[in-house]
């Protein structure tokens, strides 16, 4: 209802700056060497709107970057999300769905904030987007909280205004048109939940289902449950990290934790928020596939095939 019929932005993001590790910006060109971007316009049907480049940023990158509140790296990831925040912006203002290929985490600021920004013009005053996290981590930490410094590990604090900086600071340029609410939040596929993390999720009564959630009742039934909390006719941008999806079926991913979905749990969750109706945006994060090398395609793979399923891709 709010993305016009099958007009698809498509931006490719090789930026890891907001991790340690070389190689998850080599994901982007991964997948669409796979084949991503025929499979979308051909099997798919989508009009594809992409620029042909895997961005850097490199233009964007200072000179000097000392640490920030802890954060590793600040000014190089704020100004990539910023960047990325308009090219998002740009597309879901044309009311195209966005399909953002990363990338670490962090950059889910740039995409998350773009697509807030555009949904609240288009829905008018009063309402807002909702973003489902699919995840083993929650990526909520503050700067204060975190642990790592890792700014992969804060993307939601900064998008809810959890964490907040000023005007001129990295990541002041964040406005609260393009926040989303602890309230609009819904987790899946939790199971590496810092401790701080646990007090925020608790504090603020963030929606979230984990690992344990999900084998007490079900994938189909954390389903239901998750977008009944967000409810009918609002627009969902869905944010999947592949580490949510257990190593056996990702295991090129940075911070890769046992337990997990299957690919099956996977593709489900983005089959079923595909059906609302109500998805507007897509990224999809962390697959490196530098590391462990011999289940890098296996991880590619993985990839594509929760793009297709929240495409719009079905098994009959
Ligand atoms: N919670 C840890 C930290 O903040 C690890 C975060 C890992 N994050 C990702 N994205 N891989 O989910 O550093
Ligand atoms: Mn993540
Ligand atoms: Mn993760
Ligand atoms: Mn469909």
């Amino acid at each position: 209802f709010l993305t016009t019929n099958n007009e698809l932005g498509l931006v490719a993001v090789g930026f890891s700056g907001g991790q340690c590790k070389p190689g998850v910006d080599a994901a982007p060109m991964a997948l669409i060497e796979s084949g991503l971007v025929e499979q979308l316009r051909d099997d798919l049907e989508y009009a594809i709107h992409y620029d042909g480049q895997v961005h850097a940023y490199t233009e964007l990158m200072p000179a000097a970057d000392p640490d920030h509140r802890g954060m590793k790296n600040p000014r190089a990831v704020s100004a990539v999300t910023e960047q990325l925040s308009k090219q998002v912006y740009a597309h879901a203002k044309e009311g195209r769905f966005v399909l953002t290929l990363g990338g670490d985490h962090s950059i889910a600021i740039g995409t998350i904030s773009g697509t807030a920004k555009a949904i609240r013009e288009r829905l008018g005053p009063g309402r807002e987007m909702a973003v489902i996290w699919v995840d083993a981590h929650a990526d909520i930490n503050t700067p204060e909280t975190s642990e790592s410094g890792n700014i992969h590990g804060m993307p939601v604090a900064f998008l809810t205004g959890l964490a907040r900086e000023k005007a001129g600071e990295p990541f002041g340029w964040i406005g609260e048109d393009q926040r989303v609410s602890v309230k609009k939040l819904v987790y899946i596929g939790l199971r590496d939940v810092d401790r701080g993390e646990k007090k925020i999720l608790r504090e603020h009564g963030i929606k979230a289902f984990s690992m344990h959630d999900v084998d007490r009742h079900g994938i189909g039934k954390v389903m239901d449950m998750a977008l009944g909390w967000i409810g009918r006719d609002t627009p969902i941008h869905l944010s999947f990290d592949i580490d949510a999806l257990d190593p056996m079926w990702a295991p090129s991913t940075g911070t890769a934790v046992r337990g997990g979905l299957t690919l099956r749990e996977g593709d489900f969750i983005a089959e079923c928020v595909h059906e609302t109706g109500s998805l507007v945006a897509l990224d999809l994060v962390e697959v490196n596939p530098s590391l462990e090398e011999q289940g890098a395609a296996e991880t590619v793979r993985a990839g594509v095939s929760i793009v297709r399923c929240a495409l719009g891709d079905t098994l009959l």
